[in-house]
């Protein structure tokens, strides 16, 4: 049968018609979509002992609807990219129960019981110490695994053809690395961001750091990604005691440029902190950069005697390492102005009682991330740019 979009009063056939679920007579079924992109459900027994969600891409982009049509075929990045973390790093994903390429849709591990990180950081919350370190370690398993380094030359080569994602990959090259540097009419700001949103669109020196870090998202096939890796790409919790976080949602994945999945995580990070200044509700949100970076570079490098190719010495990982770095912080301030004045923007700043003060000084941040990125070389040096006045 071919592709059909499926609707909440489907999902209990659909399921049973799948193998996922036995008894039709006792299943409810809510929709939660609630991203930029897809339609999810949740389905659930009666006394809460059996529960899946099913995510299916629809034809378009979901919060655009028909006037922005997008291939389904989306769902086959997302499916690929679960299954190659599921090899390295199968405790920081939901659980896969089955993919319908024919329907472009997932059977997944229902997650409600977990929060998205953006909400939880939204609602006061600080990270904790595990977040921001299982997302470093996240980033550099699936990197390591899916680089020269971690593949065979040719596997590598198989991997990069089939991950070619065409569509996805034509949005972040225009969504977060072009548009919000010219006129167009997806971008939008605040009246009182208008200057900024100006100035940006004439500063010429801006405008060729963003065309360099634009060229290496299209040309640096470094590893497979996520390729959308911000604070609303994640879940966190706690089950029997134990934090829990859950990384989800890599539909964007593709072989590109590893910093791009740290930058966007920092962006999201640095945003989440200068909304927690401007609500005098900072707790360790100066602390996540760091963290993250510390258990990516940790666990690249522990990976690293596991390397296929040893032609790649010690020295060149030290210079590996150092274009991820730099390369990271310019993706993020990408991802921070993006955010502001581009297409989709983020509920940490929009929700803010008084928005603009903490989105001025985030796309000032960002703009120094990009146009100084050769010479923040280290944690400090960043915070220090972050806290400036
Ligand atoms: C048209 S999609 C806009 C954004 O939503 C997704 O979550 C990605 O971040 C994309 O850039
Ligand atoms: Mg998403």
């Amino acid at each position: 049968m071919g592709y059909r979009i499926l609707e909440t009063d489907d999902i209990p056939a659909y399921l049973h018609e799948r193998g996922h679920w036995a008894d039709v007579t006792d299943i409810h079924v809510r929709e939660v979509s609630d991203g930029n992109m897809n339609r999810v459900f949740l389905a659930s027994n009666a006394d809460g002992s059996h529960s899946l969600a099913v995510k299916q891409a629809l034809p378009w982009v979901r919060v655009a609807g028909p006037s922005w049509p997008m291939s389904p075929e989306r769902a086959d990045a997302e499916a690929r990219a679960y299954e190659q973390v599921a090899r390295v790093a199968p405790d920081k994903i939901p659980a896969i129960h089955g993919y319908d390429a024919d329907n472009y849709a997932l059977v997944m591990e229902d997650m409600s019981d977990l929060e998205v990180l953006r909400t939880v950081l939204n609602e006061g919350a600080s990270y904790g110490p595990d977040t921001s370190a299982r997302i470093g370690e996240f980033v550099a398993q699936l990197a390591f695994a899916t680089s020269d380094f971690g593949m065979a030359s040719a596997d590598r080569k198989a991997l990069i053809a089939a991950s070619v994602s065409p569509e996805l990959c034509e949005i972040t090259e225009d969504v977060v690395l072009s548009e919000p540097y010219i006129e167009h009419e997806h971008n939008h700001w605040l009246p009182e961001l208008a200057d900024l949103a100006a100035s940006f669109r004439a500063d010429a020196r801006l405008r060729t750091e963003v065309a360099d870090l634009r060229y290496t998202f299209m040309t640096s096939a470094q590893a497979l990604l996520h390729g959308d890796l911000h604070t609303g790409s994640v879940m966190v919790g706690e089950r029997e005691g134990t934090p829990v976080v859950r990384v989800f949602d890599p539909e964007f994945s593709f072989v590109g440029p590893i910093g791009y999945d740290l930058g966007l995580y920092w962006a999201n990070v640095l945003v989440s902190e200068e909304r927690a200044r401007a609500l005098g509700t900072l707790s360790d949100h100066g602390d996540q950069l760091g963290l993250s970076w510390t258990a990516f570079e940790t666990e690249f490098r522990r990976l690293w005697p596991s390397r296929v190719d040893t032609f790649f010495d010690d020295a060149y990982l030290d210079r590996f390492l150092r274009k991820v770095w730099t390369e990271s912080l310019g993706y993020a301030g990408t991802e921070i102005i993006r955010r502001i004045i581009g297409f989709a923007h983020l509920t940490d700043l929009t929700t803010l009682p008084d928005p603009v003060p903490a989105s001025r000084r985030s796309l000032l941040l960002g703009r120094e991330l990009i146009v100084r990125r050769g010479e923040l070389s280290n944690v400090d040096a960043v915070g220090a740019v972050v806290e400036a006045p």
